[in-house]
């Protein structure tokens, strides 16, 4: 059994909790200052994480739902304008709330974080968020700086999670194969991308996705958990492991 070269980490749900106290909070923030009467409720927005990026929710939303838009919102164009500025005023309250410390790092991140970067398996990115996004969560809850070789964001790719694209782009950034490495994800949906391009796939559910569908993931947890505070198994083998350490991820590896 050999370690894999890279760990490929989600950033949303999976470094951090970040969804309802985090994301959902400055998309209110944002509709606010935009005087628009809408408002995502933690129940409401948990059905809206099934679409991938802040953009194609705030965009699902409007069609799925008749939201009220400004007058002058009239063409495909005026709409793209509008979602666009709309999801830049998120961003801005997001990198607020990240700034204030209100969003910390879920058991185990760190820990796992230390032992691949003092082991040399190398460390890498493949969000569906857009780049500031996930680099102000990175830059705001890690210390030290420079602990991901390899970013791959929403942004940067054709299509989004559940594509497999950004674990492609991430896999081409790293100049490995998906046989090298194993993925970090908490949703349904990232599952299916990592899936989709070939990686071994950890999961570590939260509130939000807790109860989902993980068909084809390696391995299904509460969190990674530490030596103190040992993970709940919800699906697949850990033998003795009572946390997501190099050694589970060899064994998750070659599985
Ligand atoms: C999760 C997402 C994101 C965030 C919002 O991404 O679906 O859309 O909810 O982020 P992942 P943006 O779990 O793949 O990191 O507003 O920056 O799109
Ligand atoms: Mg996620």
């Amino acid at each position: 059994m050999i370690l894999p070269k890279a760990l490929i980490f989600d950033v949303d749900g999976t470094l951090a909790d970040n969804e309802r106290d985090g994301h959902r909070v400055a998309f209110n923030q944002a509709f606010d200052e935009m005087e628009l009467d809408w408002c995502w409720s933690e129940n409401f927005y948990g059905s809206l994480l099934k679409i991938g990026g802040g953009k194609e929710r705030i965009r699902y939303y409007i069609e799925s739902n008749g939201a009220t838009v400004p007058n002058w919102v009239g063409s495909e164009e005026q709409l793209s304008q509008f979602i666009t500025g709309l999801h830049r005023a998120k961003t801005a309250f997001y990198c607020e709330r990240l700034a204030q410390g209100l969003i910390p790092l879920r058991p185990g991140v760190l820990r796992l974080l230390t032992e691949a970067r003092a082991a040399g398996v190398r460390l890498a990115i493949a969000t569906t968020s857009a780049l500031p996004n996930a680099m102000a969560l990175v830059e705001q809850v890690l210390p030290d700086g420079d602990w991901f070789e390899v970013i791959a964001a929403g942004d940067m790719v054709p299509a989004k999670k559940p594509a497999p694209d950004v674990y492609c782009l991430a896999l081409e950034k790293l100049g490995l194969v998906a046989a090298d490495c194993v993925a970090i994800e908490d949703s349904p949906v990232g599952t299916r991308a990592a899936i989709a391009a070939g990686l071994k796939t950890v999961v570590t559910v939260n509130g939000y996705t807790a109860g989902g569908e993980f068909d084809g993931a390696s391995l299904v947890v509460n969190d990674l958990g530490e030596p103190e505070l040992p993970f709940t198994v919800l699906a697949g083998e850990v033998g003795e492991s009572r946390y997501v350490d190099l050694a589970l991820l060899r064994q998750v590896h070659s599985g």
